[in-house]
């Protein structure tokens, strides 16, 4: 089987599901520890104990109502972003096909904040969780989306389209495989769903650090690219992005 993603016809997933579990990535990156897992192994739980967000944050859900899964790929390539990036664009797009198939026009504020959340009208709609383990080859993506519920502030599929989370499940592995392979194409279409560009943003670091200025790159590893006030470009391949306000804008309030 040949490990590349995205060329691999949508019946090529072994997708599995569990009413209960800790957390999704967790399993896969244990299953594949052990040797168990195939390439494009598929888990989808209806209720997760421990869902897990990055830098040891929590990933909430009530039992039932989210799509909660993670996918293994077992030879993610050089570029392992490129691969978190494929499962960020592949959840706007399955959304926006849904949006599409129930005779809806495509959200034009649907689309990624850097690196991976899906936004929705300016609210969190899903988010993305990538881990390797050095125990076992290749990557487990895991991505939590909001499918019936949210939390305050943040957003659902339920505002735009009925779907159920086995369903967007679907929907998400099939717009995967159709995104192009070819890096440099796909870098294009990320970019074009990338809400951050030209947006005035803060970047927050880990240890209480930040940076404000307007996002004005993605490069080939997936690093942001922000220039200063002062012109000072700087580069930054992790940390939380807010976005303040497009840059253009006349005024400077946080919206
Ligand atoms: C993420 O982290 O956005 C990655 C979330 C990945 C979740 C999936 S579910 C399946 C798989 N198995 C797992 O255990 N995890 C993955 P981060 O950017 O760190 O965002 C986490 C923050 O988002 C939290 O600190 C909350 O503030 C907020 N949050 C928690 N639950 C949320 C929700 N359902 N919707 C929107 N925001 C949420």
């Amino acid at each position: 089987m040949d490990p590349t993603p995205g060329i691999h016809s949508r019946n090529d997933w072994h997708v599995a599901a569990v009413d209960v579990t800790g957390s999704t990535n967790d399993d896969l990156l244990r299953a594949a520890e052990r040797g168990e897992l195939v390439d494009r192994s598929v888990l989808r739980t209806d209720h997760q104990t421990v869902g897990r967000g990055r830098l040891d944050r929590r990933w909430d859900a009530p039992p039932g109502t989210n799509l909660l899964a993670s996918m293994y790929l077992a030879a993610p390539g050089e570029h392992p972003g490129a691969v978190v990036q494929r499962v960020g664009v592949s959840i706007v797009r399955a959304v926006t096909a849904l949006v599409g198939a129930a005779g809806g026009p495509p959200p034009a504020t649907l689309g990624l904040k850097w690196p991976n959340d899906v936004m929705f009208d300016g609210r969190k709609m899903a988010g993305v969780l990538a881990q390797r383990s050095t125990a076992a080859p290749g990557i487990v993506v895991g991505f939590g989306v909001n499918v019936g519920w949210s939390p305050p502030e943040a957003a659902d599929v339920a505002e735009l389209v009925n779907v159920n989370p086995a369903g967007l499940l679907d929907a998400v592995l099939a717009a995967f495989d159709e995104l192009p392979d070819d890096p440099a194409v796909f870098a294009a279409v990320y970019r074009a769903e990338l809400l951050t560009l030209g947006q005035v943003v803060r970047v927050h670091l880990p240890g209480d650090l930040e940076f404000v200025g307007v996002a004005d790159a993605v490069d080939a590893d997936g690093r942001i690219e922000v220039v200063g006030a002062d012109g000072a470009r700087q580069t930054f391949d992790v940390g939380d992005v807010v976005h303040l306000r497009a840059a253009s804008a006349g005024d400077d309030r946080d919206i």
